[in-house]
């Protein structure tokens, strides 16, 4: 990766940005070209893509963590596969060397004035905005969660927080038998495949421990289906039938009782209630907007709190200055790591069509791309669009639970991640699919 940027630096001859630009500035009034909020996956790999284009100073990305987790490896690391050391790497080197890096968080937007204010009373000024500040964990909404998963070596656990994810593997091997209830809440999820994908990795490992007889598995999902797209709903039915898993639909966590080895669902069409007890709970929490979006953006943002883009172009409804990608925007993707690599090439050259005076060109047609895990070796690969049509990169069934698709998601794609998308060189396999679909992807 450092070959990468130091390539870039050389070639907008500028050697000694990485010293100097991405570094924790804190300036009272900032200025800026572009100041993209939130250091995740898609604002930097957005801001790298600008930087490069733009030269060092022109970008700035506010953005808090020391850290930048890749995400997508909490699922393996819950299943013992990989470590949480393997899932981070230091935001300063994870922010293109081009950008300015203001360590700090956005407290209030003023779209109107283009302006952020942040948390530590700074107002930085820019002339275009992207907004890429992800989605929020919301484990406090059920009473009693939090207080379960402080319990050392309990059964509550939660992939979803770098903070719970090791207790994932310790209460796997805890488990000695009875109900392992797996849960899907009633809030739009970043990676709405990872909650069965912790399933079936648990059901692999108690047959590998042999523990499946002793125990019985639940999904309750709020949901009323398997999983959106129709044709991988086809084949996790049937792969949750093979495996003996009961699946409960419209079924929501509401609390975990104190004495720690009961919850309470609700079933969401009857409203009725039942306790079912467990000896194992993982839990996808409910998320929401980051508390900026809900309460400090004005127009910017819808009544739940996401950025309002036009789903195709990426660009504000009202403010044309002001893109958004990712997780906190109200396009009706599937809101994946994938989806975010695609929606950063579409705002990179909208954006840059903008600043020329030119109109916007690029049409993000919803593509999200969702590696469900289905144990220790095989995976689903599913691949889809806004229409919640299969729109498949590689030439084979991929509905059918392969080893291939596995070592992609395990092995493949945390360097690609690492080394071309946070350095705006990945914008997701639109290009394969160029190749075979005769160009259908780039419109
Ligand atoms: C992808 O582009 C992506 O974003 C970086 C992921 O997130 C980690 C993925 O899991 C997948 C599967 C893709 C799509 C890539 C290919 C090669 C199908």
């Amino acid at each position: 990766m450092n070959t990468i940027k130091c390539l870039s630096n050389l070639r907008s001859g500028s050697v000694l940005a990485r010293n100097f630009s991405t570094s924790n500035l804190n300036f009272a009034n900032h200025k800026c070209r572009v100041l993209v909020v939130g250091g995740g996956c898609g604002g930097t790999a957005v801001a790298a893509k600008l930087a490069y284009r733009l030269g060092a100073g022109q970008v700035t990305v506010l953005e808090s963590s020391d850290k930048h987790y890749y995400q997508p490896l909490f699922t393996l690391i819950g299943g013992g596969m990989k470590k949480l050391e393997d899932s981070y790497r230091p935001m300063k080197d994870t922010l293109s060397c081009l950008t300015t890096w203001v360590k700090d968080r956005a407290a209030k937007f003023n779209p109107t004035t283009n302006t952020v204010e942040t948390e530590n009373g700074d107002t930085i000024e820019y002339d275009y905005l992207v907004v890429a500040t992800g989605i929020e964990v919301n484990y406090e909404a059920i009473p009693g969660l939090v207080d379960a998963l402080k319990v050392p070596k309990g059964p509550v656990c939660s992939i979803y927080s770098p903070l719970y994810v090791n207790r994932v593997y310790d209460a796997f091997q805890s488990f000695k038998g009875g109900n392992a209830i797996f849960t899907f809440p009633a809030s739009p999820v970043k990676c709405p495949g990872a909650p069965q994908k912790i399933l079936y990795i648990f059901e692999h490992y108690t047959r590998k421990n042999k523990k499946r007889n002793a125990a019985k598995l639940y999904y309750n999902t709020s949901l009323p289906v398997i999983f959106g797209v129709k044709h991988y709903a086809d084949a996790l039915w049937k792969v949750v039938e093979k495996r003996d898993i009961n699946v409960n639909l419209r079924t929501n966590l509401v609390e975990v009782l104190p004495n720690g080895r009961e919850a309470v669902f609700e079933n969401l069409d009857t409203k009725e209630r039942k306790i079912m007890d467990f000896n194992l709970l993982h839990v996808t929490p409910p998320m929401r907007p980051p508390l900026v979006l809900r309460e400090n953006s004005g127009d910017l943002v819808n009544e739940a709190g996401f950025v309002e883009v036009n789903r195709y172009t990426m660009q504000h409804m009202k403010y044309k200055n002001i893109f958004a990608l990712g997780d906190c925007t109200n396009s009706p993707n599937s809101k994946t790591a994938a989806a975010a690599a695609a929606q950063c090439q579409v705002v990179y050259k909208n954006l840059s069509a903008i600043m020329e005076g030119r109109e916007v060109e690029r049409n993000y047609d919803g593509y999200a791309s969702c590696p469900l895990v289905t144990g220790y070796n095989t995976c689903i690969l599913a691949e889809f669009d806004y229409n919640l049509q299969p729109l498949e990169s590689f030439p084979f069934e991929q509905a059918k639970e392969r080893w291939s698709m596995f070592v992609m998601k395990k092995d493949l794609m945390p360097p690609l991640y690492w080394h071309l998308m946070m350095n705006g060189l990945w914008n997701g396999p639109s290009f394969i699919l160029y190749i075979r679909r005769d160009g259908r992807r780039l419109m």
